[in-house]
């Protein structure tokens, strides 16, 4: 059955003033995929390079963090930037947190055969409404969040984020986030705007999961890929542009849209150092220790809760 709560946020989205879709929904199973094949993209340099800085910096990074009782991993998809934490960490617990359970249950089941020791849940979360883990009272919590998914938040936003997220560990524990740093805009464009088009695939396969999930009536053939840096907001913007004048169904409704018109799909908001460590302070986290490659492109930091 489809979640109607979902659906309803999206038809919610579509019928805005200036329409828009959450970027949660990239990720049915073609999006989730064709997202890990942008990370592949010569162009597409942040997933490379968060996992280049957590390498050479595995045992600061472990020494920064400590004993980890439960490894809380948001946005877990198929589980392999958390698994790669398990060998310094030695998590007793790992917690896998998406908003599908599908996708984690699969991954988990591959990984419990791996990691026998290690006691693993699947849990589904959805990041823009608050968390509680009852059953997790009085263990210390590792949260993991990397990719720099924050840049999805506005900066508000993720500062709920982190509060929430300090005041589940009660004092114990942290967060390990990565972040994508701003720099020379012509860098950021392409990483957006990939010579193949895979992120104009990524882009245009968001119509084809509303079309499933919320029985809208897009037409790919009459919506074009459309990213740039927003460099007042400091933030990439993907929107999908109407090359038309049309008409797009839903049950209970429809809209017209403009030829030329956008459907805002995506921010992804970049940082400097400072302002993300103090963001993360003024979301009550204790002390930051900060990690970064040798062009400064992106940063990987553990915060004290
Ligand atoms: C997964 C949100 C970090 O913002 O770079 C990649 C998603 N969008 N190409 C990003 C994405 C277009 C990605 N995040």
């Amino acid at each position: 059955m489809p979640n109607q709560k979902l659906v309803d946020e999206i038809i919610a989205g579509l019928s805005q003033e200036q329409p828009s879709i959450s970027p949660k929904f990239f990720y049915d199973e073609i999006g989730s995929h064709l997202f890990e094949a942008i990370t592949f993209l010569e162009e597409y340099y942040p997933t490379r390079t968060e996992k280049q800085i957590m390498m050479q910096n595995g045992e600061a990074i472990a020494l920064a963090i400590g004993k980890c009782d439960v490894l809380l991993d948001l946005g877990a998809g198929n589980c392999e930037k958390g698994s790669a934490l398990f060998d310094t960490l030695l998590p007793k617990e790992y917690r896998a947190l998406d908003i599908s359970k599908e996708f984690l249950e699969q991954a988990i089941s591959g990984l419990q055969k791996e990691f026998p020791q290690i006691q693993m849940q699947a849990q589904t979360c959805d990041l823009q409404e608050e968390m509680a883990f009852p059953d997790l009272v009085g263990r210390k919590k590792t949260f993991f969040y990397p990719g720099s998914s924050i840049g999805n938040f506005d900066p508000e936003a993720a500062l709920g984020l982190f509060k929430n997220i300090v005041k589940v560990c009660q004092g114990d524990g942290g967060l390990l986030i990565g972040v994508d740093l701003v720099k020379d805009h012509a860098v950021l464009s392409r990483a957006y705007n990939d010579a193949l088009g895979i992120t104009a695939a990524f882009n245009k396969n968001i119509l084809l999961h509303l079309n499933r999930l919320a029985k809208t009536d897009f037409n790919l053939a009459h919506w074009e890929h459309y990213a740039i840096f927003n460099e007042q907001l400091a933030r990439i913007e993907m929107h999908l542009r109407s090359s038309r004048s049309q008409v797009v169904s839903f049950p209970g409704g429809k809209r017209r849209f403009d030829s030329g018109a956008l459907i805002h799909t995506e921010n992804s908001y970049k940082y400097t150092q400072e302002k993300f460590e103090s963001l993360l302070m003024s979301g009550g986290f204790k002390a930051v220790h900060s990690w970064t490659d040798p062009n400064c492109y992106f940063l990987v930091v553990y915060a004290t809760a």
